[in-house]
């Protein structure tokens, strides 16, 4: 063919066509696997823009594959490891419950996962939210609602809750996952029924799921949208330490004085991490990852991070990370999809209005096709710029990437 016939027919190739914030871009990576990354002595917040051989990430498809890579740096030090698919899952509908009849080997499991269906979607389906352990924010007519039992799939009553769930019954009590991650593996199970099904038996479109979670299931609905990428939107409120807060920059508060969870307090606390992550809890500053980690593993689908100013939830810390992960976002050519709002004066878990028209903006652009998301950046005020240089100062420069579009 004539490079110039070659040149249009590629031009106008699905190849050349935009992609949807729902149509993510892969890329072939040759990602090392969980268990060969190396610690590190890292005071800052590790680089997301240079992989851990120490190549700079420069393209697109490099910043995907460093995704790859920090989704496995963070189950090396933190998480525990992620399962495949299971062997075999079958769906059925009966009125507003679905049943799962999931295998993993030898092991089999049926779950029922109660749905109220969005209003007025069509035979494509309308937009729905997961609701890890309940929802507590306003939420637009016409998304439907998924609850998703998180307590069932990987218990989190304490320390020794490892091991008990559903995600265990399939994968074994012995099992490196913690539970925030056992649920996002839990999580993909729903949405494999829901495709299988398709939207004329649920109703719901799997291109417009949302999920959200506050407190301890903030850090789950952090953890469910990190790795689960059919979620177009991530809605985790007030997760504190664990979610949006960095493991380091809360040892770093902790050693001023306040009274902030951090990892050697967590980890006595509950089952919500693997128990590998107990080896670095005393020396975070080794771990190759941190949780703005997360913030880059969502991107650059919706993400709108909710937090509050108690000290406990780590006010410092959640906004140094959240920042980080805004400068992601923006690297990526997609600042406004990502927004961090920490408004104080409420109760914990209980939605502020003043966050009203910014959450509603979210699920506007990622749910429902309106508008634009806005640009929101609120954080503690005891942040300043020369503060976020001591966490990111260390950062390669940051390409400009379009992976938005
Ligand atoms: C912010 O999430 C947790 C926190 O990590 C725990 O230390 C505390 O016990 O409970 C919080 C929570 O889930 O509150 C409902």
């Amino acid at each position: 063919m004539a490079i110039s016939t070659f040149i249009a027919a590629l031009l106008l190739s699905p190849l050349a066509t935009a992609r949807s914030v729902n149509a993510p871009r892969q890329a072939t990576c040759d990602t090392p696997g969980v268990g060969s990354y190396k610690d590190v002595s890292l005071k800052g917040l590790p680089d997301p823009w240079k992989f851990a051989n120490g190549s700079p990430v420069v393209t697109a498809d490099d910043f995907l594959c460093r995704q790859a890579e920090m989704s496995k740096i963070m189950q090396q030090y933190v998480l525990g490891d992620l399962p495949p698919p299971p062997d075999s899952l079958t769906a059925t509908m009966s009125g507003t419950s679905m049943s799962l009849s999931i295998k993993v080997g030898s092991n089999s499991k049926s779950i029922s996962v109660s749905i109220t269906k969005p209003s007025g979607g069509g035979s494509s389906g309308g937009p729905a939210l997961i609701a890890v352990g309940g929802a507590s924010i306003p939420v637009p007519s016409g998304v439907g609602r998924i609850n998703f039992g998180n307590d069932a799939c990987a218990a989190q009553a304490n320390p020794n809750s490892h091991g008990t769930g559903w995600f265990f019954d399939l994968h074994g009590k012995q099992h490196s996952a913690g539970a925030t991650l056992a649920w996002a593996w839990c999580v993909g199970r729903i949405i494999d029924g829901l495709e299988q099904l398709g939207a004329a038996k649920t109703g719901i479109d799997t291109k417009r799921l949302a999920v959200t979670g506050c407190s301890r299931n903030g850090k789950g609905a952090f953890m469910v949208g990190a790795f689960e990428k059919r979620i177009a939107l991530v809605l985790p409120q007030e997760s504190g330490s664990g979610g949006a807060a960095s493991w380091r920059v809360s040892d770093s508060e902790f050693a001023k004085g306040k009274n902030i969870q951090t990892a050697h307090q967590i980890v006595k606390e509950n089952a919500w991490f693997s128990p590998r992550f107990s080896a670095y809890v005393t020396k975070t500053d080794t771990i190759p990852g941190d949780n703005h980690f997360l913030a880059a593993l969502v991107a650059p689908r919706g993400l709108f991070v909710m937090e509050n100013d108690i000290d406990w939830l780590g006010p410092v810390s959640t906004t140094v990370a959240m920042k980080a992960g805004r400068l992601i976002y923006a690297a990526l050519g997609g600042k406004t999809n990502m927004g961090f709002a920490l408004v104080g004066g409420h109760g914990h878990c209980s939605f502020p209005s003043a966050s009203s028209a910014d959450l509603t903006s979210f699920f506007n652009k990622f749910l429902l096709a309106k508008g634009e998301s806005n640009d929101v950046e609120l954080g503690s005020s005891n942040v300043t710029s020369a503060t976020m240089a001591d966490w990111v100062g260390g950062w390669s420069a940051a390409p400009s990437l379009t992976l938005v579009g």
